[in-house]
């Protein structure tokens, strides 16, 4: 009887592979640049004025921000850029806060805080979280002299952190060349956008526990340059004294950090890996003397980074508060 199906029964089953078909579609949909125009259409210049006043209030914090959706995108607790990483801790779940990169020296929380709350007043429950973070890093850039790209939206927040995939996903500064190349490739980037991407650290501080190793027992460092650093982080304790990762001009988004690999004054271990004699060499050469290079190349890479894999579609949800779930 079964394999005797009538017309009627095949047409509902071609009508039914159509919609599973559809539905798969718009499961792994897209993002776009358009995503909230007709539902939130200030979004954007919400996030862009309070990016802009809390980067005129405190450099760092365009840094601090940038660094915010990297963290996000590279942990896979769910999927990628989900907004895993503003979820605090509960009393049951342990979130990627307290990870080793991330305690002590992740920052920002409180202006996506202000931002989402902002937004979520002007159009209730339709920015997500992830969103914010991806506009607000892109947004911080350009305040701090940096190229602008577009950034596609749709993104959606998890409902889960993993505080394990935040200490495996996210580089050590203790990395040498092969490991920062295969952590990348693991996320699916190039050893040119990687080297792209760490242009990052043009920006930005870092704490004496990140590079208090490098300073006093590593040789491919400009002496004069360790020395002024020691006084600055001893060689026990003074974990969270802070130096800039470009010491010739923290604030501004230029190429000023690859010019300082040239010169062997990489902050961290792993920025100098990057100027070492080994294969990514010609690359800071090549983003050293052109900084349009750089930039164009950093900026899409962060479209790249902006779109790991993000929860869109059904899953996920859009967090009302982005420090839990709803
Ligand atoms: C290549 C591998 C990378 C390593 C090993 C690395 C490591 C670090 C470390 C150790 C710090 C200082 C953290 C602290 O003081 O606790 C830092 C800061 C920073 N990183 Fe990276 N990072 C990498 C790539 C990136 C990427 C891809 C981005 C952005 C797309 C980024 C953006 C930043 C920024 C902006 C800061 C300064 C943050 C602030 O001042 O608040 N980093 N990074
Ligand atoms: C996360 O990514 C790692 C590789 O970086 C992979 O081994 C792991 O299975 C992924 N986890 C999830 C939940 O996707
Ligand atoms: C996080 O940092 C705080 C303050 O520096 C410290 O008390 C705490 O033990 C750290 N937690 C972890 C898990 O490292
Ligand atoms: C890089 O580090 C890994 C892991 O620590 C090590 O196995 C490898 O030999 C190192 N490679 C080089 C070229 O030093
Ligand atoms: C430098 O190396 C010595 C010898 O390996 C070690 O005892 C010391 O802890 C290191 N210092 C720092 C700041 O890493
Ligand atoms: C998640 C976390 O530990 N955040 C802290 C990071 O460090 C800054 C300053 O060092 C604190 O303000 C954050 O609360």
């Amino acid at each position: 009887m079964a394999s005797k199906s009538c017309p009627p029964f095949k047409k509902f089953k071609f009508l039914l592979g159509l919609f599973l078909l559809l539905v798969i579609k718009l499961g792994s949909a897209q993002l776009s640049s358009t995503f909230y125009a007709t539902t939130c259409p200030q979004a954007l210049s919400t996030i862009k004025s309070a990016v802009d006043s809390a980067v005129s209030n405190e450099a760092r914090m365009g840094a601090s921000l940038l660094r915010l959706h990297f963290h996000d995108c590279f942990v896979n607790a769910s999927l990628g850029c989900d907004g895993s990483v503003l979820l605090d801790d509960t009393a049951n779940t342990k979130g990627e806060k307290t990870a080793v990169p991330n305690n002590s020296s992740l920052r920002g929380f409180e202006v996506i805080d202000t931002i989402k709350s902002q937004i979520e007043s002007l159009c209730p429950g339709v920015v997500s979280c992830a969103d914010i973070v991806a506009v607000a890093a892109r947004d911080s850039v350009v305040a701090l002299g940096g190229p602008s790209w577009t950034v596609l939206l749709g993104r959606r927040d998890s409902t889960s952190a993993s505080l394990s995939a935040a200490n495996s996903n996210i580089p050590a500064p203790t990395l040498n060349l092969s490991g920062l190349i295969s952590a990348f490739s693991n996320k699916g980037f190039t050893a040119k956008e990687m080297v792209a991407l760490s242009g990052s650290h043009t920006i930005g501080q870092a704490r004496c526990t990140t590079f208090q190793t490098r300073i006093y027992n590593e040789t491919n460092i400009d002496s004069s340059f360790a020395a002024s650093l020691r006084g600055k982080c001893p060689s026990t304790g003074g974990d969270n004294n802070l130096s800039p990762l470009d010491t010739t001009s923290p604030t501004s988004f230029d190429n000023a950090y690859f010019k300082n690999l040239q010169s062997q004054k990489g902050l961290l271990h792993s920025d100098q890996q990057l100027f070492s004699g080994g294969s990514t060499d010609a690359q800071v050469n090549a983003y050293s003397s052109n900084l349009r290079s750089f930039t164009t190349d950093f900026a899409n890479a962060m479209v790249k980074m902006g779109n790991l894999s993000p929860l869109t579609g059904t899953s996920g949800q859009i967090r009302t508060n982005c420090r839990k779930t709803n």
